[in-house]
């Protein structure tokens, strides 16, 4: 790791282009063409993904950073302990900042793809907070759930919010829950949101904004692959799709392909016929009952949830 200042370390695990190429290649050329939600964060996307979460419609991240301030001394006091947190995807870092003011923990593990987005926000964070350890790890957390370990190791509590567990599918799910139920230790602690049942008007338009920012985050994934991969997407000739499949329970998010598009990926080509659609995102919405059982085949103890008077969204701690 390199140090940046005295109290922030960088570890630069960033996955080698040629990777991804080779896995944008695959998904792209699978019998339902698909790309892995991690491709929208570049630092365009991340800025693009905020610009949702201020968006009236999008009520997740509202919600929840709500339900942090509002509990978040409550969980301290329920942790009780000397605690470094974990933050897998951490963007930048705004909901950790919640954490940080009110819990005073010794040290703050950001894991975050978008190396930009990490670098400019441990950099304004780590002054801020003088007696917390930052070690920032630019990595794609989907690969890999190991994090650096220091000597004088303190019990871990990971940070998984946003409802980004909601981008797994069921199979994938439990397992990346396990991973997390690893990463936490046995004295350890997830401090997790999860999204939850709603109308599918509600949902729907929490999708499809009016200002255009998810549609213009759903082609940013494209966006990204030219930029990185030089692939040739013409970006005019998709469309932004997004609703919510009751069966599935869960909001579906595709490009429509509506013209031939010849692109070329890790030295091959490949054609996108018209009529095409790119799967890009799935985001599934829980029940408290479902969303707590998950956590305790994936080897948790649920201590407490919270949700907000409406019922949109939910705050779960639990230990290892
Ligand atoms: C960051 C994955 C939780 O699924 O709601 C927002 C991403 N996609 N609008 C979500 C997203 C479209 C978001 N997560």
């Amino acid at each position: 790791p390199r140090q940046l200042l005295p109290n922030l370390t960088f570890l630069d695990l960033y996955p080698p282009t040629a990777d991804a190429a080779r896995e944008v290649l695959s998904s792209l050329s699978a019998a339902t063409p698909h790309l892995d939600p991690k491709y929208f964060y570049d630092e365009q996307g991340s800025a693009l993904f905020d610009a949702i979460t201020r968006t009236p419609e999008y009520y997740p991240t509202r919600t929840e950073t709500r339900l942090l301030r509002e509990h978040a001394r409550t969980m301290a006091r329920t942790l009780d302990t000397e605690l470094t947190i974990v933050e897998p995807g951490a963007g930048g870092c705004e909901k950790a900042r919640i954490l940080l003011d009110q819990w005073q923990p010794r040290g703050y593990m950001p894991l975050e793809i978008s190396r930009e987005c990490l670098l400019d926000a441990t950099r304004q964070l780590a002054p801020q907070y003088p007696q917390v350890q930052f070690q920032a790890v630019c990595a794609d957390y989907s690969q890999a759930l190991t994090v650096p370990t220091g000597h004088q190791e303190l019990p871990r509590l990971v940070f998984f919010p946003g409802s980004t567990i909601g981008n797994f599918e069921p199979v994938a799910r439990r397992t990346f829950l396990a991973d997390l139920r690893q990463l936490a230790g046995d004295d350890g602690f997830l401090l997790i949101g999860a999204d939850l049942h709603k109308s599918p008007e509600r949902l729907h338009q929490a999708y499809n904004d009016s200002a255009g920012h998810t549609a213009a985050f759903n082609l940013n994934i494209l966006a990204h692959l030219n930029r990185r991969l030089d692939c040739g997407f013409d970006l005019d000739a998709f469309e932004h799709q997004a609703f919510y499949n009751e069966d599935q329970q869960r909001v579906e998010m595709h490009l429509q392909c509506h013209r031939d598009q010849h692109v070329r990926i890790a030295g091959e080509s490949l054609t996108l016929s018209a009529g095409t659609r790119v799967h890009t995102e799935n985001s599934y919405k829980f029940s408290v009952e479902d969303f707590s059982r998950e956590l305790v085949t994936a080897g948790f103890q649920p201590l407490s949830c919270w949700l907000d008077d409406e019922a949109l969204f939910s705050v779960h701690l639990a230990r290892a």
